[in-house]
């Protein structure tokens, strides 16, 4: 048990001390904060002859909130509630129908002034926020505005945004439509900074260094809820699901689906609420929410199984995030930077981790309900059609599958041979040498694969086929993909899993280990799957994979410090020759653990030309597929397909890599002849 567990476990009993350390025996019960899954809205409505009228009475107080279930720890924060009702993380949901005026008021029962964002009408116009003295009240009138995903968020740190508990998403429904059943997901982000560092933090030149320097401990929630401890969520085939994401904390989450494509249908930032430029939506399988973001998104359950949406930065779900015990009974820390005590040394990954052989595999352990994951992470299960759990999986084709074998390899003892895959097949040539990061996987539409996964490694390991529509028992989370009782395994050492894949479309997709592991990923556990027609040949001359990750045997935090660990097809600078007057295509794969990378092109004489093929393997709207500066923000987790016609004369060409700050990381060097 942690230091934090016990003293959190006293101040739940109620052994509450003064600052001078006397126990207060008068002292109140410290209130509950409860979660909020955001499916029932607050307030009380009024009709009156000319529109409805919705009264939401606020306070604003400080409790003890347990993200991690009623056994894990209880957190001293400040949060919002309805006036006689329970205090909430998220805040209480505002929801109406466009045309409804809402009647807000907020009472501030913390000893702190605190300003609320966001309650206004969402009409287009700048929104004032509304100040609430301590003790006082405070309350605004507004018309709704129109119809769509918003948020409004308090603070009592001058935090400039969505920052902490005190936030919840406002909803606006069409009017005179009827509403489908969705859902709402809020991302909140807990950490245990003072408002000084806060300060700091917010005006310092170089805020990302200053976070990290602060050393915080950190943790992501949706509605409320860390991982485990989340929804399931259970849904059945060929249902439709609409959810609407919001993310009120400080960080960029790129978010994944597992296992199917989800449609973007709108984007916004709390105020503006935008429906992006395509009939259907946007087809992908991560997409991007900045802080203060919304995300509106449609998908379709097509296989049974157990699936994931989750955020695809290591380091938001990683088990160091956990606050409390671990089910398997570690000890977490909860830190994302990088210290003598860094949780990612306790938590133990492997034995170059510096632990011992004991220690090496406690947080993989495939009997761990955790899976080796915390945070912001939702478990999906897709139920048959009449509701009732799905067997086994649709038997599979008649056809014999195509065979390959991938082997991971660890590093050399000597060091000289790094960790990597190789793979052979029936019509793939023995690889002269093991690959880091692993070759590309080229497969056919429709054409069934069996590949055969060889652990050489000296750890256990799991490979996910991201992007890939597939069977769940395939999709490479351990003790979790699956139907029923049959879940996929550990990959221990020496043993081998078979995996079956149909791809039913072409495009560009990834395989990576699914251990949420630093070291493990930065050693080169990932490389390129391309899925091609199944009468074309893949042309590596005019076809190219660019696979931007990390390369590093450092533990967890000190590769985000180390620029030189950014790698570009497993080197920090590449040399590729393509051919004059030729179309090409760049196909730009993003699978560093936690890094959002800003991608350029350019010749001495200004940016190349590209013309935007794919997103995740999935064409992008017509409307996007036009010639333009050859730049692009890809996260983790993300593809992207180019096409570009170079010059009919020799040329140099840079592709470079920087950090969202602007700074440099890496670069390869094209020469056109
Ligand atoms: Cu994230």
């Amino acid at each position: 048990m942690t230091y934090l567990h016990h003293l959190l476990y006293f101040t739940a009993a109620g052994a509450l001390f003064a600052s001078g350390g006397i126990p207060t025996l008068t002292a109140p019960p410290v209130e509950r904060v409860c979660v909020n899954d955001n499916t029932h809205a607050a307030g009380t409505t009024d009709h009156v002859a000319e529109a409805d009228v919705v009264t939401v009475r606020l306070r604003a107080a400080a409790g003890d909130w347990r993200p991690e279930g009623d056994n894990g720890p209880a957190l001293r924060i400040e949060s919002l509630g309805e006036q006689g009702k329970a205090l909430m993380v998220p805040a209480p949901l505002l929801r109406v129908v466009e045309g409804t005026t809402l009647v807000v008021s907020v009472h501030n029962d913390l000893t702190s002034p605190l300003r609320v964002h966001g309650l206004c009408a969402r009409d287009g116009s700048a929104c004032a926020p509304l100040d609430v003295p301590p003790g006082a009240d405070r309350e605004v009138r507004f018309a709704s505005g129109r119809a769509g995903t918003y948020h409004y968020w308090a603070t009592s740190m001058r935090a400039p945004i969505p920052f902490r508990e005190m936030g919840g998403a406002f909803v606006v429904d069409p009017a005179g439509v009827r509403v489908e059943p969705d859902r709402i997901f809020v991302i909140t982000e807990w950490n245990d900074l003072k408002p000084a560092q806060l300060g700091g933090i917010m005006t310092a030149d170089d805020p990302s260094a200053r976070f990290l320097a602060a050393n915080p401990k950190v943790s992501f929630m949706i509605n409320g809820l860390s991982w485990p401890s989340t929804e399931r969520l259970t849904y059945r085939l060929g249902d439709p699901v609409r959810w609407r994401v919001l993310n009120l904390s400080s960080q960029i989450h790129p978010m994944h689906l597992h296992g199917f494509y989800y449609r973007v249908q709108r984007l916004g930032d709390g105020l503006r609420d935008e429906a992006v430029a395509a009939p259907d939506g946007r087809r992908v399988v991560t997409q991007m929410v900045p802080p203060a973001g919304t995300l509106t998104m449609e998908w379709t359950p097509e296989r049974a199984g157990n699936w994931l949406f989750h955020c695809h930065v290591m380091s938001h779900v990683a088990p160091e995030r956990r606050l409390g015990a671990s089910p398997s009974g570690d000890a977490a820390g909860g830190y994302i930077g990088d210290s003598g005590a860094d949780a990612s040394d306790g938590a133990g990954h492997g034995p170059h981790a510096g632990g011992d052989g004991h220690e090496a595999h406690r947080g993989h352990d495939p009997g761990d309900p955790s899976l080796g994951m915390a945070g912001m992470v939702l478990g999906i299960t897709v139920l048959d059609r009449e509701g009732a759990p799905a067997s086994a999986p649709a038997a599979a084709t008649t056809a014999t599958p195509r065979q390959l074998t991938m082997t991971m390899h660890g590093a050399s003892a000597d060091g000289r041979t790094a960790a990597g895959i190789d793979v052979t097949g029936d019509d793939v040539a023995t690889p002269a040498r093991v690959a880091s990061p692993g070759p590309p996987v080229v497969l056919r539409r429709g054409e069934p694969v069996e590949i055969t996964l060889v652990n050489d490694l000296d750890e256990a390991t799991s490979m996910h086929w991201h992007g890939l529509e597939l069977d769940s028992y395939y999709d490479g989370v351990h003790g979790w993909s699956g139907l029923g009782p049959k879940v996929a395994p550990m990959i221990v050492p020496g043993e081998r899993f078979k995996v079956r894949i149909t791809p039913p479309r072409t495009g560009t997709f990834i395989y990576h280990t699914h251990v949420h592991d630093f070291r493990q990923l930065s050693s080169g556990l990932y490389g390129p799957l391309v899925v091609v027609e199944p009468g074309e040949t893949y042309d590596p001359a005019t076809d190219h994979v660019v696979v931007l990750g990390r390369r590093s045997a450092s533990p967890a935090s000190a590769i985000l410090k180390d620029p030189a660990s950014t790698v570009i097809d497993g080197e920090r600078e590449p040399h590729w020759s393509w051919t004059a007057k030729t179309r090409h295509r760049l196909r730009l794969i993003n699978i560093a653990p936690d890094d959002i990378w800003s991608v350029s092109l350019t010749a001495a004489d200004g940016p190349v030309t590209w013309r935007p093929l794919t997103k995740d393997g999935a064409a992008v709207p017509a409307s996007e597929a036009v010639p333009g500066p050859a730049r692009v923000t890809i996260a983790v987790g993300e593809t992207y397909d180019f096409e570009i016609e170079t010059p009919a004369s020799r040329k140099a060409l840079w592709l470079e890599v920087r950090g969202t700050d602007g700074k440099w990381q890496a670069q390869g060097h094209v020469l056109v002849k």
